[in-house]
């Protein structure tokens, strides 16, 4: 992946005294050894940052800490200034408390300055497969946390859902700008047919157009059927390529393999939803048969043309995968149907006119039913053979 812009992740600070468990906190959520775990107090020394794919909440930057009780010597004290200087850059705090040790007058400092900079902030219960000790029980009284076992790595789920519902309001992925650097090109490739609105771009391009941009990108645009010309005419190999998902078949046999690749639809998703799961969602249609209900929903009303993409052309492919017989509803703009009950899956748009907190509930309500929900773009390079191709640019595979 490109650059990390920082100031575009979400930044989740972790404090808590020495030997919570903070470090290994970290590794729970990255499933992977990056922080060192010890038994001794006062092993992280210096605050250690990782930058993560965290669902589905998005990319954001894991910050550990040095223990906040570390106050025994001048280099103690020290530390604990450094690390209290990231409360000011988090977007959000993990308090996190030893079951099994003390909780007191440290956590509630770190409280009244989570308040005081108004930074949200959540109570990780620790070790929570150990006894809960006296001083704990008494100071975790009337307050809300969440349970976790990070050498478990139990209650990670119930965490990201409390770090979801807590971030802030108007936090919101790039559409693309973390996967570049500057000085890179970005080839789009923007078909003008009769889906196209007149004289006008659609709105996930004109997205992607101005945060590559907003990373000192280049931007170039060039319909289909000039994309060979465009690739032929570049001295330097584009960092990104990204199409229309309506023209996945007929671009993917033109980009070379080593051209990063996906679609306009994708990016606008893994903006304001969780990708993971509408991938993992899009293995249904391999399911589906005759007679099952499938609802294509666009999260804007716009005017439908003749070959219309949720009411034409997807329609068209999934029948066509299927052998014909499926029932089709589309919905348009903010509201779902009543009943969700009987769709066997959802496919929605790109959703670049809601915001991630109301995409996400729209994933959490079909959720709940059991009814898997996938992306117009996911879907389509699923059913075109560019899967996982499209994907692999977004780290996942
Ligand atoms: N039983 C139990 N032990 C845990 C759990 N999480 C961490 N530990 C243990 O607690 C000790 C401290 O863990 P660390 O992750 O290093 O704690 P830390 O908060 O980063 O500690 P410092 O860097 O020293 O401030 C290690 O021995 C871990 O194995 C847990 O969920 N349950
Ligand atoms: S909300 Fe959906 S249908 Fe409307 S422009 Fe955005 S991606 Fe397209
Ligand atoms: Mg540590």
């Amino acid at each position: 992946m490109g650059r990390v812009m920082v100031g575009d992740r979400l930044h989740i600070s972790i404090f808590g005294r020495r030997n919570a468990g903070k470090s290994s906190l970290i590794n729970a959520f990255t499933g992977q050894k990056v922080a060192i775990v010890s038994d001794v107090p006062g092993t992280t020394t210096d605050p250690v940052m990782k930058a993560i794919e965290l669902f589905p909440v998005g990319p954001a930057v894991l910050i550990d800490t040095a223990g906040i009780d570390d106050t025994n010597d001048a280099l103690g004290l020290e530390r604990v200034k450094k690390s209290r200087s990231y409360l000011d850059k988090s977007d959000m705090v993990l308090l996190v408390v030893d079951a099994s040790g003390e909780a007191g007058d440290f956590e509630d400092e770190i409280i009244a300055k989570c308040e005081e900079k108004q930074v949200p902030f959540i109570v990780v219960l620790n070790k929570s497969d150990l006894a809960v000790s006296e001083s704990v029980k008494k100071w975790l009284d009337g307050r809300e946390f969440v349970a976790i076992s990070a050498a478990n790595s139990s209650g990670i789920t119930d965490l990201t859902k409390k770090i979801t519902e807590k971030s802030p309001n108007e936090w919101e992925p790039p559409f693309l700008r973390d996967l570049i650097k500057p000085g890179d090109i970005v080839l789009m490739i923007t078909p003008i047919d009769s889906s196209a609105p007149k004289g006008r771009m659609i709105m996930p391009q004109v997205r992607a157009w101005r945060d590559i941009l907003d990373g000192g990108g280049i931007a170039l645009s060039c319909e289909p059927q000039n994309l060979q010309k465009a690739l032929d005419s570049l001295s330097t190999k584009p960092a990104l390529a990204v199409t229309d998902s309506q023209v996945f078949s007929k671009v993917a046999p033109i980009i070379p393999d080593d051209i990063p690749f996906t679609s306009f639809s994708i990016l606008s998703i893994r903006q304001k939803g969780n990708l993971a799961e509408m991938v993992k969602a899009v293995k249904t249609v391999d399911t589906l048969k005759a007679g099952d209900k499938v609802l294509i929903a666009e999260s804007c009303s716009h005017h439908s043309q003749d070959d219309d993409i949720a009411r034409v052309k997807i329609p068209k492919w999934l029948n066509d995968k299927v052998g014909g017989g499926l029932i089709i509803d589309t919905s348009a703009g903010r509201d779902y149907p009543e009943n969700l009950g009987d769709y066997k899956l959802i496919v929605h748009c790109g959703a670049c006119t809601l915001n991630r907190r109301e995409m996400l509930l729209r994933q959490a309500i079909p959720a709940e039913k059991g009814i898997p929900m996938t992306n117009f773009g996911v879907l389509i390079s699923y059913l075109h053979g560019v899967f996982p191709r499209a994907l692999k640019p977004l780290g996942i595979e």
